[in-house]
């Protein structure tokens, strides 16, 4: 297992402010899985505990020492499916692998997708113990599937990021731009953060920040890339 961290870029600041931690899984014949490959095999051999500690603990530490190195504001967000979420010990895993490290809370975010929310109880009761801890929480893929304003309105997350699919035609198609600003825009409104995904080229990259101030995160900003090249 590998983890790849992908930067989240200020963009009217261009600062660097964090990396999006992605899960790779470096297969026997060399090739390299993405998370969505196989994390429904941890999920059904019982393996997903141990996955979720190994991820918490590998992107803690490597933030730490990023930190040390002289990246003083490095923070990190990890993807977390809704079986990883749903396991009884999960926020005991997360304050255990903060304590280990000694990373402040809010140098965490967790990415969880609306699937996740609607869980039920227990999940917003998790959610908000994780926030009342520091800890940050993103709605991932918002514009996607489902995406519904219930969500922005009732859920204790501090942040939204905005889905590539939404993102991908901003500059082209009129739509699409008009969509992208009124999400930021009532986002801004509700005091969420946003993050665009899969900015790829420059041009979308104007018509963004003609929106506000938001986070971008793609291919144009940077790949995902090992954590011995980061800092
Ligand atoms: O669901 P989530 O948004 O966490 O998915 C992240 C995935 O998107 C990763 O596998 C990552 O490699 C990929 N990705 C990141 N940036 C870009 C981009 O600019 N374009 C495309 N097509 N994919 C991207
Ligand atoms: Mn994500």
């Amino acid at each position: 297992l590998l983890l790849m961290y992908q930067p989240q870029v200020a963009l009217h600041t261009l600062e660097t402010i964090g990396v999006e931690a992605l899960l790779r899984w470096k297969k026997p014949d060399g090739r390299i899985a993405t998370a969505t490959e196989f994390i429904h095999i941890a999920e059904k051999t019982g393996l997903i505990h141990e996955l979720t500690e190994w991820v918490l603990r590998t992107a803690t530490e490597d933030v730490v020492r990023w930190r040390e190195q002289g990246w003083h504001h490095a923070c990190v967000a990890i993807n977390v499916s809704p079986m990883q979420f749903m396991e009884s010990a999960f926020v005991e895993q997360v304050t255990q692998a903060l304590a280990a490290t000694g990373l402040p809370p809010a140098a965490l975010e967790l990415e969880l997708t609306e699937t996740v929310f609607q869980t039920g109880a227990p999940t917003i009761e998790a959610l908000r113990r994780l926030r009342s801890l520091g800890i940050a929480i993103a709605l991932d893929d918002f514009g996607s599937g489902y995406s519904s304003l219930t969500s922005l309105e009732q859920l204790p997350i501090t942040r939204v990021k905005l889905d590539r699919s939404v993102v991908e035609s901003v500059d082209s198609n009129p739509r699409s731009a008009a969509i992208s600003r009124s999400i930021i825009t009532l986002c801004h409104g509700l005091g969420l953060q946003v993050m665009a995904e899969g900015v790829e080229r420059t041009e979308q990259l104007a018509v963004l920040a003609q929106f506000g101030p938001i986070g971008v995160q793609g291919y144009l900003l940077g790949h995902p890339a090992r954590a011995e090249s980061v800092v």
